[in-house]
């Protein structure tokens, strides 16, 4: 088999990538471990910066989010302190789309599909081959049959437990980590959410998420340590606990329900760098995982599709490798400001283990500076309805 690109993993990095690359004709195959029901069944992100809804724009899907997405023009802050709402469109000109990463892979891979795209579902044991050549390859099992593609790129779209960038020699890259001491227990319910914007709580309990789906399906979010077993987090537990994180007045408009969805999800800050190696070329969570506090992983992963479509689309129309071979010093800019947000917004709004009672006195000092300054206001805006793709 030859195509000009394999890209590996169906979640948004390479479904985006593959729907890009397929509008300027250049060849793909994308070769997906899981099961489409797998796939389409992940609860994950919920809020798309407004680059990431053009490229969905630009990619011919976002008829479906046009109808059913949310705009969201700020969100909220709670702490102990009170509320501060972030105006995101008054201070940025700019806001966020609410519509499920769940909704967006969906609907790539109806695209995907109808176009009768090269999306091979369960496809095992992938293996990357000749990277630093000019011959790669890839192999992969699929009914029993150990199949070989010849190919000239190789996305590695396939996140952060993925084959690609433990394909790259340790020696050839470098990685940055910081593991946080805590998780986030999510719960997707279909009732109707407790606010009409997103509600970031600081609490003394630790933190709390109040975000939504829909206007009749919520999705919550509390920080849970480690150790926590989500057999021993009833949906009522659940409930509870929100409730008493978000205050009275909060909870008093809390409808709360079955649970759909719960799952515990480990927060950690991650890069490699550089994100590519001779030619292999890492996106989204293959090459970078941000603490979900910022919203930013699901949107980091759609900026690096557009460096590398634009690279590998230009290389397929001139001939030319220079954006290829510039793709990681464009990508990883804006990887390393949303890495830097994320990682401050956590901080701020999350209880650590050695959080004493002067870091207690900080965090609330910071939320009552950023209550009363514009300035402090705009900057968290800026950061979270997305920074540019290509900054001086
Ligand atoms: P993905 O991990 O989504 O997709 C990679 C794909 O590659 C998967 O389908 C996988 O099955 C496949 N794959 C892996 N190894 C393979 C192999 N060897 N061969 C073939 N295929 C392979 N971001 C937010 O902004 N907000 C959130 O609330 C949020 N919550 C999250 C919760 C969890 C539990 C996780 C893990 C992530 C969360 N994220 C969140 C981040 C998430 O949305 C990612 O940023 C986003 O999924 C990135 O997309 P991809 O890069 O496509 O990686
Ligand atoms: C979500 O709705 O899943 C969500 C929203 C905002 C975040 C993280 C998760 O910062």
């Amino acid at each position: 088999m030859k195509t000009q690109v394999v890209i590996i993993g169906a979640g948004p990095s390479g479904l985006l990538l593959s729907q890009l690359l397929y509008q300027a004709g250049v060849d793909f195959i994308i070769l997906e471990r899981q099961t489409r029901d797998h796939v389409e069944g992940r609860i994950r992100a919920g809020v798309l910066e407004q680059i990431t809804v053009d490229l969905l724009e630009r990619a011919g899907v976002a008829d479906r989010m046009r109808r059913e997405g949310l705009p969201h023009h700020g969100f909220q802050l709670l702490s102990e302190d009170g509320p501060v709402r972030i105006d995101v469109t008054k201070l940025t000109g700019k806001s966020v789309m609410v519509y499920g990463q769940t909704e967006v892979t969906q609907d790539l891979i109806a695209a995907c599909l109808k176009r009768g795209g090269e999306l091979v579902f369960e496809a095992g044991d992938v293996a990357l081959h000749d990277l630093e050549t000019e011959t790669p390859s890839v192999s992969f099992i699929k009914d029993g049959t150990r199949h070989q593609i010849h190919c000239d790129f190789v996305a590695g779209c396939d996140g952060y437990h993925g084959v690609s960038r433990k394909s790259i020699p340790a020696t050839a890259l470098q990685t940055f980590e910081r593991v946080y001491p805590f998780g986030w227990l999510g719960l997707l319910a279909d009732v109707p959410p407790c606010d009409e914007e997103l509600i970031y709580c600081s609490h003394e309990r630790g933190f709390a998420l109040a975000s939504m789906r829909s206007h009749t399906r919520s999705r919550y979010y509390v920080q849970v340590p480690l150790s926590e077993k989500l057999e021993d987090w009833s949906d009522d537990r659940f409930w509870q606990e929100l409730a008493r994180r978000l205050g009275p007045d909060v909870a008093g408009k809390l409808a709360v329900g079955p649970s759909l969805e719960k799952s515990i999800a480990p927060l950690r800050s991650f890069v490699t760098a550089p994100m590519q190696w001779g030619r292999l070329f890492l996106a989204g969570d293959a090459a970078h995982i941000v603490p979900p506090t910022g919203a930013k992983g699901l949107n980091l992963a759609a900026s690096d599709v557009a460096y590398l479509a634009d690279a590998l689309i230009d290389w397929h129309r001139r001939g030319s490798p220079d954006a290829l071979a510039a793709y990681s010093a464009r990508a990883l800019p804006r990887v390393w400001r949303a890495e830097r947000f994320s990682w401050w917004f956590t901080n701020l709004m999350h209880r650590f283990p050695d959080t004493d009672t002067f870091g207690r006195q900080m965090q609330r000092a910071e939320l009552d500076y950023i209550r009363h300054s514009d300035a402090a206001q705009k900057g968290i805006a800026e950061n979270y309805v997305g920074l540019p793709l290509d900054w001086s």
